[in-house]
């Protein structure tokens, strides 16, 4: 049973069919499937796919990319509701898009892709200036300020990342928030989360999943 549910629910988020998607998951609990088997063996791995499709194929559909994303975070937050233990959030995240720059889809991703693993996500949407990171993170107790830019200039600013890191600095922080950094012009430049002054920073949204738990689980055990 578990395969063909598997098999129809990624056919459903390939052909970006969201309506086809929640049929599949009703299926499976109807059959029987727990709601965090739906999670974890259905919906997690599907993204894996769809990632591992994306990068042998330069010229994947952003449509099937961001629809996954969306669908996983849908289904996930249906099925939190109908998990036998209450589910165990890892941690929490405060993600927006840096100041000066609108772009908002990469952000919404790797949103998505958080709440599959299980990650609560606080949005601040597009244009954060660099305090109101900080403010967030402290307000909701969160471990990782994530930051996405789209354009160069926005990722180097001194009023964007680098700011959000003299401001942990000067409030002694370091140790309790970690900051992760994505976007375009980081895949064009592996190197320059570090120099932005970032603790991590990943290509998608799958990798930035595992990135932004390994920082949790450092802030945690530091
Ligand atoms: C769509 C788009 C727009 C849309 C945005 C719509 C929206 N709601 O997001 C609109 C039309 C509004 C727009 C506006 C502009 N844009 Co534009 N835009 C794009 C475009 C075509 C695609 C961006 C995108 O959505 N990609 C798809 C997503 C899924 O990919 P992604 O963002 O990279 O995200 C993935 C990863 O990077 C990563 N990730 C993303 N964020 C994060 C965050 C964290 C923490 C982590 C870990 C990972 C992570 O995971 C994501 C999912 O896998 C790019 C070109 C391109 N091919 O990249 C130009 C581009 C980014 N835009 C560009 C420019 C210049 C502009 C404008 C200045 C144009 C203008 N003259 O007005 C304005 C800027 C407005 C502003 N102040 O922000 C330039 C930037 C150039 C540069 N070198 O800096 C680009 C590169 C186009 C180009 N070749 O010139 N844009």
């Amino acid at each position: 049973m578990l395969d063909d549910i598997i098999k129809a629910y990624n056919e459903a988020v390939f052909e970006t069919d969201r309506d086809a998607a929640f049929a599949v998951v009703d299926r499976a609990l109807a059959q029987g499937m727990t709601a965090e088997d739906i999670v974890f063996r259905v919906v997690i791995p599907a993204g894996e796919e769809m990632m591992s499709q994306i990068t042998k194929d330069p010229d994947a559909n952003l449509a099937q990319h961001f629809m996954t994303a969306q669908i996983a975070a849908a289904v996930t937050e249906k099925m939190l509701e109908k998990f036998q233990r209450p589910p165990e959030i890892i941690g929490r995240v405060v993600i927006g898009t840096a100041h000066g720059d609108l772009h908002s889809l990469g952000k919404r991703i790797v949103t998505g892709c958080l709440k599959a693993l299980m990650v609560d996500v606080v949005d601040l949407g597009v244009n954060v200036p660099a305090e109101r990171f900080v403010e967030a993170a402290i307000a909701h107790d969160a471990q990782v300020i994530a930051i996405s830019s789209m354009m160069v200039h926005t990722a180097m600013c001194e009023e964007c990342c680098p700011k959000v890191r003299k401001i942990l600095q000067a409030q002694g922080l370091e140790q309790r928030v970690k900051i992760v950094v994505g976007g375009a012009p980081y895949r064009f430049d592996p190197e320059l989360y570090r120099i932005v002054g970032a603790d991590g920073w990943a290509a998608d949204g799958v990798s930035a999943g595992k990135v932004i738990v390994d920082l949790i689980r450092q802030v945690k055990t530091s």
